[in-house]
């Protein structure tokens, strides 16, 4: 037995989870926490497999009040949908919480395995579609959500002044010498900020509602049915906080609208696919448009820009500082990704008022 089945097997325990552990793999689609689907065989002869994540504590400094926010989210989302509906499930320890603490401090949760199937780069449009749908449903189940019953996992999270705001302060302080061989790429940025900036500062006057919101739209975080390409569950809670829609819909266009995947290192495959985001636009406003404000359908194409630049200072300032919060397969993995992530903003640029002009005509069925 290796050390991580040993440590899957001591956690199951811990979970109660029922008959024999016997094998298990890695789930590799996050950049933040690690995750395995465990298989256990039953007494009965059949075979039961389940969800083990370790939850990044750099990264998220208080497990408990995620884990407490995902319990009261499942819950409700639960209460709503019918009977029959996959729905996310987590477990509990002996104790009756859903997370457990192992003996080096980490943090680690149970859920079930759900038989799907996941994209990352998708040319299929009635998938892209069914994201959009899955996405605006899911906003749409939390809109009577008390957000004051929400811990703030990550503060300031789609704050993308601040973030830009930490990111020169973090070019100033040029902690490990790569500055140098990132001038074009600081420069770009900078060009961009105060425009970056301007979805924040319509949050902080009000003119835009904070709403209930995933935060971390990946298409990766929607599992699909194998045979139909149904949506059947929104993954990956640990950001639901307080936001904006225009940060749901935005970065799940940075991330399903892109020709090519978030870290390509040729950026001439790197562009945006208007019919890719014209068929998350139809999916996401076919269930958000009711609710939302025409200040937010007319900032939807600002959000996708934002967040696109918002990450791609987040993937510079990690190389920039030592490659310490996102997991990298590479040296110079933060580099690529944010080079990738600024040439499709470029491009974004270049295709604003045809993103503007989609969702109105969308939204407002001309
Ligand atoms: C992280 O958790 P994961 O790997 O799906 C990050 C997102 C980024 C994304 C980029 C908590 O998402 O904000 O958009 O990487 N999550 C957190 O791939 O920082
Ligand atoms: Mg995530």
């Amino acid at each position: 037995m290796n050390a991580i089945q040993a440590k899957l097997t001591k956690i199951g325990e811990r979970f109660r989870l029922k008959g024999k552990f016997y094998a298990y793999s890695v789930l590799a689609n996050g950049n933040i926490n690690t995750t395995y689907s465990v298989k256990y065989r039953r007494f009965d002869g059949t075979v039961k497999s389940y969800v083990i994540q370790r939850i990044n504590g750099y990264v998220f400094k208080n497990p408990a009040e995620i884990m407490e926010n995902i319990e009261g989210v499942t819950e409700h989302i639960r209460s709503k949908v019918p009977k029959g509906k996959i729905t996310l499930r987590f477990h509990h320890t002996e104790d009756g919480k859903n997370y457990c603490q192992d003996e080096d401090g980490h943090y680690w949760r149970v859920m079930n395995d759900v038989d799907s199937v996941t994209f990352n780069v998708c040319n299929d449009m009635d998938i892209l579609r069914n994201a959009g749908k899955a996405f605006g449903e899911f906003q749409m189940q939390l809109s009577d959500y008390n957000a004051e019953n929400l811990h703030v996992t990550i503060p300031d999270f789609h704050n993308t002044k601040k973030r830009l705001e930490k990111f020169f302060e973090d070019v100033e302080a040029d902690p490990c010498g790569r500055v140098a061989e990132v001038m074009p790429e600081i420069d770009s940025i900078r060009s961009m900020r105060r425009f970056a900036s301007k979805l924040t500062e319509l949050q902080e006057s009000g003119k835009v509602p904070l709403r209930v919101t995933h935060n971390d739209t990946k298409i990766n975080n929607v599992l699909f049915d194998k045979k139909t390409g149904e949506p059947l569950v929104v993954i990956d809670l640990d950001t639901v906080m307080p936001g904006l829609a225009m940060h749901d819909f935005g970065d799940a266009i940075r991330f399903a609208a892109n020709t090519a995947a978030e870290d390509e290192p040729d950026l001439t495959k790197v562009s945006l696919d208007l019919g890719k985001f014209k068929a998350f636009s139809e999916g996401f406003i076919s269930q958000t448009a009711g609710a939302l404000t025409d200040l937010e359908i007319g900032t939807m194409a600002l959000g996708a820009l934002t967040i696109t630049i918002e990450l791609a200072s987040r993937f510079l300032d990690d190389y920039i500082t030592g490659d310490k919060y996102f997991k990298t397969n590479y040296e110079g993995h933060n580099l690529v990704r944010a080079r990738c992530q600024l040439k499709l903003a470029e491009d974004m640029w270049d295709k604003y008022e045809q993103m503007e002009q989609i969702v109105s005509s969308i939204a407002y069925k001309k």
